[in-house]
């Protein structure tokens, strides 16, 4: 199963300055002569690969890339200035199409890599440019040349940062709906999922995805409830959110389930960095939940998160700190990569983009 981010956005680079018609004017110069300047160049559109960049999310707010015209040239031989050119960044992985999407236009694979996608218009010349020996006093000039203009759509595969994981009705969609624009279906029956949904998160200055997978009982690694299946979702993640519903008899017990079937799937999943949710808190109260998570701790020797995704209590801080993971594991991986370009690369080629 693919998912995809996509945008569609205009482009448009700027267009020529015009060339100016003057002469020169001086106190006891008779015939000065054509001194009109040369138009500026209008600004280019510039495509730029960036690393930093996970999704599609800001195409969703700014939609016009308008690069700035070349500005006209004046008298007394003054070229108009360049127009500045406009760097439209994307995350590496994003393909840009027609608006039809019928055909590929570009590719963007590399940290760092730039294009010019769209020219911008040169200047016109202005009429001491047309000055000759047979015409000293040329009164022709040309305008701009115009800009180019097109509207394409950005596409990115997405892989998941952080999956979410817990049991049947633990609140993972909810989380997911209170922490990204997803809608996933939200009810009070267990496998309410039943395929992942993932999210767009942004927080401050960054994003990235998190997946919400159906719920996994006890057994899931023999195929009971609907099995582990979902679980590959998550085997690329940097993190593993795993919420547990803070209202049931053994939040313990529920915990040490799901921790069963993920060493059970294999492939790496249990040795994951996992960050530990109490889900629900806004139906026991701050104390009650306080000291369950107490209990937790004892337990366990990890201090959980307490957080509602119905009133939001705690969602924000937990999203700091799954990003703060992400961050931290996305470095670690690319400085083990360091040295093994060729590796990186035979990875993208199996589509998976970072
Ligand atoms: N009071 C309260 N109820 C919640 C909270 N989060 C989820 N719920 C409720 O718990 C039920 C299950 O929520 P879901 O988000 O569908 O749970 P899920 O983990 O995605 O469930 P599956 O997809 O079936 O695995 C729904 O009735 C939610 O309204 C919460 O923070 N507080
Ligand atoms: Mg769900």
């Amino acid at each position: 199963m693919k998912f995809l981010d996509q945008a569609k956005i205009m482009m448009q680079s700027g267009e020529g300055g015009a060339g100016c018609c003057s002469f020169h004017r001086e106190k006891f110069v008779e015939y000065g002569g054509p001194d009109g300047g040369n138009g500026g160049r209008g600004g280019d559109i510039i495509i730029e690969c960036a690393k930093d960049l996970n999704t599609l999310v800001d195409f969703r707010y700014a939609q016009h890339f308008i690069a700035e015209k070349g500005h006209h040239g004046m008298g007394r031989n003054r070229t108009g200035a360049d127009g500045k050119d406009l760097v439209v960044r994307v995350p590496i992985g994003t393909e840009i199409l027609s608006a039809d999407k019928e055909e590929v236009l570009m590719d963007l694979t590399t940290d760092g890599q730039r294009f010019v996608f769209l020219k911008g218009g040169d200047g016109g010349f202005g009429n001491a440019h047309y000055k000759t020996a047979t015409n000293q006093a040329p009164e022709k000039f040309t305008k701009g040349w115009p800009c180019q203009e097109i509207e394409v759509w950005l596409r990115l595969k997405l892989i998941a940062d952080g999956g979410i994981i817990g049991l049947p009705n633990a609140g993972k969609s909810t989380f997911l709906a209170a922490s990204s624009a997803a809608k996933p279906k939200i009810a009070d029956y267990p496998f309410t999922t039943l395929h992942p949904n993932l999210g767009v998160v942004k927080i401050e200055n960054y994003d990235f995805i998190l997946a919400d997978i159906p719920g996994l009982i006890e057994g899931a690694h023999q195929g009971l409830g609907l099995g582990d299946r979902f679980l590959g979702h998550v085997e690329r993640t940097a993190v593993l959110v795993h919420l547990i519903d803070i209202t049931q008899d053994d939040p313990v017990a529920a915990y040490h389930i799901i921790r069963n079937e993920l060493s059970e799937y294999g492939e790496g999943v249990a040795e994951k960095e996992e960050i530990i949710c109490l889900n629900k808190t806004d139906t026991l109260g701050k104390e009650l939940s306080e000291d369950i998570a107490d209990q937790f701790e004892k337990s366990i020797g990890v201090r959980p998160h307490l957080i509602s995704g119905v009133s939001g209590d705690g969602v924000r801080h937990l999203l700091f700190k799954i990003a703060d993971v992400i961050r931290r594991e996305k470095q670690r991986h690319e400085d083990e990569e360091t040295g093994k370009i060729d590796h990186a690369y035979s990875v993208n080629a199996e589509g998976y983009n970072r």
